[in-house]
C-alpha cells in the first residue's frame, strides 16, 4: 500500500517537471541573473490574468524583466527576443525603438488561458 503510494507522488512530480519543461526549449543562463540594467519591470502573473493591462519600458535603456507567476505562466515577446517562464524568470532586454508588443501567456495553464494578455510598450 505505501509503496503504490509512493509510486504516485513520483510520477506526480515527473508529471509536473514534463509540463514546466516545455515553457522553453532554452536552458538557464546563469550570466543573465548577475547582467546589469538601467531599470527594472516586474510583470506578476496569477490564474488567469497579467497584474497589469499595460507595462511600459524606455528605448534605449537595458531593462531586467522579471516574471512573477504564481501558477504555471510564461510570456514571450518574440521582437524583442523575450522569453520567460518559471524556468526562466528573468531576463535583460534593451529595445532600441518604440514600439507596441501585445504579449500572452505561454503556457497552457487552465480555463482561463486565453485572457491572459497584456501589452509591453516601449515608449
Ligand atoms: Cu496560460
Amino acid at each position: 500500500m505505501r509503496r503504490r503510494m509512493r509510486w504516485t507522488i513520483g510520477a506526480a512530480i515527473l508529471l509536473h517537471l514534463g509540463l514546466t519543461a516545455c515553457g522553453g526549449p532554452q536552458a538557464n543562463t546563469p550570466a543573465a541573473a548577475t547582467e546589469s540594467a538601467d531599470a527594472e519591470l516586474v510583470i506578476q502573473a496569477t490564474n488567469y490574468q497579467f497584474d497589469q493591462p499595460e507595462y511600459h519600458i524606455k528605448a534605449g535603456e537595458s531593462v531586467r524583466v522579471i516574471l512573477e507567476a504564481k501558477g504555471n505562466h510564461g510570456l514571450e515577446v518574440k521582437e524583442l527576443g523575450l522569453k520567460l517562464d518559471p524556468n526562466q524568470t528573468d531576463q535583460v532586454i534593451k529595445p532600441d525603438k518604440p514600439g507596441t508588443y501585445e504579449f500572452y501567456c505561454t503556457i497552457l495553464c487552465g480555463p482561463g488561458h486565453k485572457d491572459m494578455r497584456a501589452k509591453l510598450i516601449v515608449d
